[in-house]
């Protein structure tokens, strides 16, 4: 890359995260309880103390900003501003004040997630979202956007529906550990009318908001030629990738879609599209896996692996995000990182994903922001505290931060707004610094 690559004025430049994952001391939802099974986290590991943000957020906001981030996505947890149905902690809504007043401060947009992943224990002994729990929901999102809609324009109402709805419910491996497609269906659907619902109230609560998903976005090869991969892969980007925006953006859905997923309205219900994208799967016909909807996933092949084992393959952000443009929406990349032990994959990872960006910008796709995930390392779900995907370390024991240089390289291209040749060099540096392994045709990735 030898050209300047500027991105347009007031691009959002940042980080995402979400409470449980960095606060420590939630005591009283699903996942706390979870974690105290034995044998849901891989490395044994608890979300507290953990990042330890409720705590810390002050000094780490005040980094964000030192680090030239001017928005932040993070997320408010339901179990702790509604400890029981129908009450209300006001020392948490206090609090959640002071934090989203400190981003302010900083001069930090808050991008704030109304539902990420975790249930106060009261609604999952309830049977969590099998069940319609709109009444509850609402209600939270009501007390919140009263609170807050001084403070925040950008409202994610729910993250990643069907990823919640696929671990929780049909893989088993997230709280509640079912394992059953009907009931995984049944989650997503009750979850797409909460959102539905929600976005109808923030609207009427705060006429100028700007309401979203998070959606999870993969890019799915078929892998192999065989027409069975072929028309599996392409079924799967349909269902996968498209149903629930096609749904949520009142487009015609996609036949598969089925009804289940179209709204009964027909209303839109996006302002824009929140993206989360990591990675790249191969997807093969599997006749024997029904739950799966008849399909195997495995991460492709061509790119370096993070430590999780998903295929880095930034070429492929540019080509979902250019299937985007059907939806007519703007879109903010609200998730995308990668997770290493050390930090010689991520410089490059960012350089790769956001020149992926900046093309989807070049050729009419409306990208107003980029949230990297994540800003600090902290608690990746059933993984544990092992999956550092942090442009901070953190040192778990001590709680003590140390900036990583993909966090001053991120910086430097959040303040000119732009990416300079020399930002690629010192990348691909950091990448050969980090050997073969993770380098495995890392340098071919174009755009
Ligand atoms: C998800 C969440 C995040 C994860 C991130 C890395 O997709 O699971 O939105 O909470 O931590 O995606 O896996």
């Amino acid at each position: 890359m030898n050209v300047r690559l500027l991105f347009p004025e007031g691009f959002l430049w940042g980080a995402a995260t979400a409470a449980h994952q960095v606060e420590g001391h939630n005591f009283a939802n699903n996942w706390w309880d979870w974690e105290s099974q034995p044998g849901r986290i891989r490395d044994g590991s608890r979300s507290h103390p953990g990042t330890d943000q409720w705590i810390r957020y002050r000094e780490d906001f005040a980094l964000l900003h030192e680090l030239g981030h001017t928005a932040h996505r993070l997320s408010l947890e339901w179990s702790r501003v509604m400890p029981a149905p129908g009450v209300l902690d006001q020392q948490a809504l206090a609090h959640y004040r002071a934090v989203l007043e400190c981003l302010r401060q900083y001069a930090i947009e808050p991008v704030v997630t109304l539902h990420h992943f975790t249930n106060p224990r009261w609604v999952e002994q309830q049977g969590s979202w099998r069940v319609d729990q709109r009444e509850h929901f609402l209600r939270f999102v009501e007390e919140v956007v009263r609170s807050y809609r001084d403070l925040v324009r950008y409202w994610i109402t729910i993250n990643e529906p069907a990823v919640y709805a696929n671990l929780g419910f049909v893989e088993g491996i997230h709280p509640p550990g079912d394992r059953s497609l009907r009931s995984g269906l049944r989650v997503l659907r009750n979850l797409l009318r909460a959102h539905q619902d929600a976005y109808a109230l923030i609207h009427a609560l705060q006429p100028e908001a700007q309401v979203s998903l998070a959606h999870n976005l993969a890019v799915l090869t078929p892998a192999t030629h065989h027409p069975l991969d072929r028309l599996t892969a392409w079924l799967h980007d349909r269902l996968l990738n498209h149903a629930v925006l096609a749904a949520c953006a009142a487009l015609h859905p996609p036949r598969l879609a089925v009804g289940m997923l179209r709204s009964p309205r027909q209303r839109r219900t996006l302002d824009f599209i929140g993206v989360n994208y990591y990675t790249r799967s191969l997807v093969r016909f599997a006749p024997h896996r029904p739950r799966s909807l008849f399909a195997a996933h495995t991460p492709g092949t061509e790119g370096p692996r993070s430590l999780f084992g998903w295929e880095v393959y930034p070429r492929g952000l540019f080509t979902l995000l250019c299937a985007l443009r059907r939806y007519r929406l703007p879109v903010l990349i609200t998730e995308n990182g990668v997770a290493e032990e050390g930090d010689t994959l991520r410089p490059w990872f960012l350089l790769a994903h956001l020149r992926a960006v900046h093309a989807a910008i070049r050729v009419g796709v409306d990208v107003r922001g980029y949230l990297h995930w994540t800003a600090f390392d902290n608690f990746e779900w059933a993984e544990g505290l092992r999956m550092r995907f942090g442009l901070v370390h953190v040192d778990f024991a001590t709680g003590a931060r140390t900036v990583k240089p993909s966090a001053w390289l991120y910086a430097r291209i959040c303040r000119r707004n732009a990416l300079e040749p020399r930002d690629w060099q010192e990348a691909c540096r950091q990448l050969a610094a980090g050997g073969a392994s993770s380098a495995r045709g890392g340098g071919e990735q174009h755009v």
